[in-house]
């Protein structure tokens, strides 16, 4: 297909789409042409200008089915569409009196009738006509070429896309949009139109996302040497969307939540998240567009690579130290718990019944992963030669992770065979590291062991490559010889180090250089060593959380730990005058009570929650003069968003929770001190969580005041159902029922539902009621949310599959509950395979 024009006639209740497509034959067969279509009935079909007749062509499932007996024909085609019914979110619909669409990953095919899959490549033109009141801006991909005026008050134009894409990158948006307008010029020195569309009214909240996006193509052209491509750039921001945002061709539609940020509204997380998601989209104009997926197994090649990208990126801008923990703690949160549970999938999986299932934590998050890996064993020159002979030898192709690493191998000079298991199997790795000294020849051992648990159609794995960065403590002088990368690929290796003479402590995994999970039985006081001492941030974060990790789960499971050299090690992190904040705020928070979890071979929440609570009292009781020092001394600081000014708000933060957990008695009034006082909502969030955490009259009336502050700000309203489904409060189960009958709760928004209740499914506490109300309502909200956009409802499926990991009473109430979900009538096929998978 290498034209396609298209037409558009748009309006919300009708709008009609007429496609023209070049078609050639591709190779010697006689099989008919096969158009991709999804509720779409064809309303006129055309083969070189003559109107087909209903006997010569066919619907098959939902495609059209034309035969064709040339080698080249033109084949033309009209639809219907009714946006405002379209409550999926794919393809053509309405959001807030705009019409916009999302294509990826199969959504093209309910615009109009197309071959819909990643390796079809055509050139694009598109005209749009529409009411010119209520739709004054027209945006399509590429660069715009044409407009006029129309009787009646309509008005159209013309866009044209000159680099061939697969049809998962069209977009269209139409509405009465104001415009954020900036330019940037590239290194080769043209000059960029840029725009971020927005309703009037949100046009102060986008100055963070435009300077991102200059950021972000500055900084692909200093790391990459990529260059943008076309003359002007849009991103639109929409109320309603399904995901973050889409990298459309020239044209990014952004789920407004990462697009509006301003200090009343946006926490400094927000904020961090703008920048990443600009950047992530932006990015992947190269890694994405120009270089495409062959299929949507490769669905990684782009979001692994991208991620990586916008990862370094945001190091870049701010802590780089800071951005790889939290980095790792999103991984560990999300993908190692898919890992470890029914929906585990390689990186590069090889079936799937939905592919909008496979947008997964696994694809993205454990697909950079890999990439980092592949940098840190070639080092930076040979990574970006590597990347150079990616981007040179695939530009303009739809290719595969085969060719991603081949081009590492090539360009980087480097063997990869046994790294490809990396893509292949999937499951976390278990890397078990003994380190032993032999005092007479003054040489230390390190014993590494790796074993893999089998997962669902994997029942054997093979030992992976593993890059693993160590350095050795001598405990005299605290300090290592420096970093050595070893690389671990057998089931089991030593590694020799010579001149100890006394026994050094182990150091690994350093900057979390695989994505592993490393069992040590490295004692409290060697921990503590390390949580003092550490050179590589990441390690000093880790030797920190273990400890903690040690305290909790030892007691649990039923032992008398002593959290001495835990709250000895807080405090000495807490008085370091060398740290800065926003590290010391990351090493002193607690394990989430998931990740307790994890720890354990049963999952025993309610246990969990008091343990986890106990530490929590001990170390803010304990500390309670420090903590109370840290939350004065941080105060008023005058709004920025410098890194410095960002630490202390984490910090201070940090140190209202801890003060609150201490049990003072001013705890709540200090809070709501704290809420009312915020100039920004990094601080105001805050302090309102913590209230919410407990039972306090400050915790009402700070609801109260949040709620008729926010409440015509949807995105800001999101913030308090968040906050409330989150809260490790004794009723959260209550009242989150409540929340989901409160009239600005909707299931037509997936912010809304995400806010309400994803969040509270990653309550662990809360979810895992032993009542089984969290499961009742969870199920309810999935299969009423199924009707209306199973994409959504498929996303809180994977929390109820975690059954295996409870007791059995918790388990057969979750099982019941999936099996619930399974024998509703009409299931989509997104929460049929979530569901059916997770029962397995
Ligand atoms: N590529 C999109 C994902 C869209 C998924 C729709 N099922 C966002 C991103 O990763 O940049
Ligand atoms: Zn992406």
């Amino acid at each position: 297909m290498p034209d396609i024009a298209l037409y558009f006639v748009l309006d919300a209740a009708r709008t009609e789409v007429r496609s023209l497509l070049k078609v050639r034959r591709n190779g010697a067969h006689d099989r008919p042409l096969k158009l991709d279509g999804d509720e779409l009935t064809p309303l006129e079909v055309r083969v070189d200008g003559q109107p087909l007749t209903p006997d010569q062509w066919a619907m098959e499932g939902g495609a059209l089915i034309i035969p064709l007996g040339g080698e080249e024909h033109e084949v033309e085609t009209l639809v219907g569409l009714a946006p405002q019914s379209n409550s999926k979110l794919m393809g053509l619909y309405a959001s807030g009196g705009l019409l916009c669409t999302q294509c990826e990953a199969e959504g093209f095919r309910r615009i109009t009738f197309f071959p819909d899959r990643p390796d079809v490549l055509s050139r694009y033109s598109v005209r749009l006509e529409a009411d010119k009141r209520l739709y004054p801006v027209l945006l399509a991909n590429g660069d715009p070429v044409e407009k006029g005026d129309l009787p009646d008050g309509r008005h159209w134009a013309r866009w044209n896309d000159p680099y061939p894409k697969p049809c998962y990158l069209f977009a269209l948006v139409a509405g009465n949009l104001a415009c954020n307008a900036d330019s940037f010029t590239t290194q080769s020195g043209r000059n960029v139109q840029l725009g971020i569309w927005v309703k009037e009214a949100d046009l102060p909240r986008t100055a963070h996302a435009m300077q991102a996006l200059k950021n972000s193509m500055a900084w692909d052209e200093r790391v990459y040497g990529r260059e943008y491509d076309l003359d002007v750039f849009n991103i639109v921001a929409v109320a309603d969307f399904n995901f973050g945002a889409m990298e459309n061709k020239g044209l990014n539609i952004f789920n407004s939540r990462y697009i509006l940020a301003d200090p009343d509204t946006a926490t400094d997380l927000d904020y961090d998240g703008v920048e990443g998601v600009v950047a992530h989209e932006y990015f992947h104009n190269w890694s994405g567009n120009r270089v495409t997926c062959r299929d949507w197994f490769q669905l990684s090649l782009k979001e692994g690579f991208t991620v990586f990208r916008d990862q370094n990126f945001s190091a870049d801008m701010g802590s780089a130290a800071v951005k790889r923990i939290e980095d790792v703690r999103v991984l560990r949160a999300a993908q190692f718990q898919e890992d470890s549970g029914p929906l585990a999938h390689p990186v590069r999986p090889e079936s799937y019944m939905e592919i909008s299932n496979f947008y997964t934590a696994t694809i993205y998050n454990k697909g950079a992963e890999l990439i980092r890996m592949m940098a840190l064993m070639l080092g930076p020159e040979r990574f970006r030669a590597g990347t150079d002979l990616y981007f040179e030898r695939h530009d303009g192709e739809a290719a595969t992770c085969e060719d991603f690493v081949r081009a590492m191998e090539e360009g980087g000079g480097i063997d990869l065979a046994q790294f490809r298991r990396w893509y292949e199997q999937a499951g976390t790795p278990h890397v078990r590291a003994l380190l032993t000294h032999d005092a007479a020849s003054g040489t230390a051992e390190l014993t590494l062991e790796q074993h893999m648990a089998p997962t669902p159609g994997q029942p054997g794995k093979l030992p992976m490559a593993i890059p693993l960065r160590v350095a050795l403590f001598d405990r005299d002088s605290g300090k290592s010889r420096g970093d050595e990368l070893l690389m671990l690929t057998q089931a089991r290796q030593s590694f020799t180090f010579d001149d100890f003479a006394t026994p050094p402590i182990l150091s690994i995994n350093r900057g979390f250089s695989a994505p592993v999970i490393i069992e040590t039985d490295r004692s409290q006081a060697d921990l503590a060593f390390l949580s003092g001492h550490d050179d590589d941030p990441f390690a000093r974060y880790e030797a920190m959380q273990q400890l903690m990790v040690n305290v909790l789960v030892g007691r649990v499971g039923g032992q008398m730990v002593d959290d001495a050299a835990v709250i000895a090690a807080i405090r000495d992190t807490i008085t370091d005058p060398l740290l800065d904040s926003a590290f010391i705020a990351e090493a002193v928070r607690l394990p989430s009570e998931a990740y307790i979890g994890d720890q354990l071979a049963q999952v025993d929440p309610d246990a969990i929650h008091a343990t986890r609570d106990a530490l929590q009292y001990r170390i803010g009781a304990e500390l309670e003069s420090l903590w109370r020092a840290i939350h004065g001394k941080t105060q008023a600081n005058a709004f920025s968003l410098s890194p410095a000014a960002k630490g202390a708000r984490k910090l201070r933060n940090m140190a209202l929770l801890y003060l609150n957990a201490s049990g003072a008695d001013d705890g709540a009034a200090i809070a709501f001190g704290q809420f009312s006082d915020a100039d920004n909502m990094t601080e105001r969030q805050a302090a309102l969580a913590t209230l919410a955490n407990g039972t306090s009259a400050e915790r009402e009336a700070a609801l109260d005041i949040f709620y008729n502050r926010y409440r015509d700000d949807a995105l800001t309203l999101d913030k308090w159902f968040q906050t409330q489904a989150f809260a490790f409060h004794p009723d959260t189960v209550d009242l989150v029922e409540e929340l989901g009958r409160h009239p600005d709760f909707t299931l037509s928004n997936p912010n809304r539902v995400r806010s309400l209740y994803g969040a509270f499914a990653g309550n662990q506490w809360a979810f895992h009621h032993r009542s089984g109300k969290g499961y009742r309502m969870v199920a309810d909200c999935i299969i009423a949310l199924d009707k209306i956009n199973p994409q959504t409802a498929a996303r809180l499926v994977p929390p109820l599959g975690r059954w295996r990991r409870f007791d059995e009473e918790r388990a057969a109430m979750m099982r019941a509950e999936l099996q619930r979900i399974l024998s509703q009538p009409g299931l989509s096929r997104d929460v049929t395979e979530q569901a059916s998978k997770s029962l397995d």
